[in-house]
């Protein structure tokens, strides 16, 4: 488990299902970084700890967290079992997986009947980023600093697109 350098108690669980999902649920954490959110890193398998993933889950919300992140492949269980024992929300990220290039990762975690939500963003990097920007869409909601860095962050990202496309780039 690791935790944003900041002092404060963790606002944001990123929790995935492997080692393996680590390189891209990273972009996360990183962003949440960059707001000013702080966080904390765990792995949690729905297969392999599922005792783990319910002591989290039980608990999460009187741990005082208000999102959950969750990035899981394959039969992507992970997000939708956390969401089922948690009234948090909760955004699931599918992992791209070798066999079936995350189809399956991001069909397990979109089809949730109804009754349990699960936020399903995109399959790999952008959808780690963008859950980290959507939770702290929801986080902005009751906290001006986080609304800030918010607007900041989609300010600067709007002044670094350029209006012209360079020939000098690919
Ligand atoms: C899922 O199985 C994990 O989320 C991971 O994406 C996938 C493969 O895990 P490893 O076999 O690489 O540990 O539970």
């Amino acid at each position: 488990m690791t935790q944003s350098a900041t002092e404060r108690p963790p606002l944001v669980a990123v929790i995935m299902g492997s080692q393996s999902d680590w390189e891209i649920m990273r972009h996360a954490p990183q962003t949440l970084e960059t707001l000013g959110i702080p966080y904390e890193t765990r792995i949690v398998s729905a297969h392999r700890t599922p005792e783990r993933l319910y002591d989290f889950a039980k608990t999460a919300r009187e741990r005082g967290f208000q999102v959950v992140i969750a990035g899981a492949g394959g039969a992507a269980h992970l997000p939708g079992m956390t969401a089922s024992l948690t009234p948090l929300p909760v955004f699931g990220v599918p992992m791209e997986s070798r066999a079936l290039k995350g189809m399956d990762s991001l069909l397990s975690i979109v089809q949730m009947p109804a009754g349990i939500p699960v936020g399903a963003l995109a399959i790999g990097k952008a959808g780690a980023i963008n859950a980290a920007l959507l939770a702290a869409a929801v986080i902005a909601l009751g906290d001006p600093d986080v609304a800030h860095a918010l607007d900041d962050w989609r300010a600067r990202q709007s002044a670094a697109v350029a209006a012209t496309p360079s020939p000098l780039e690919g």
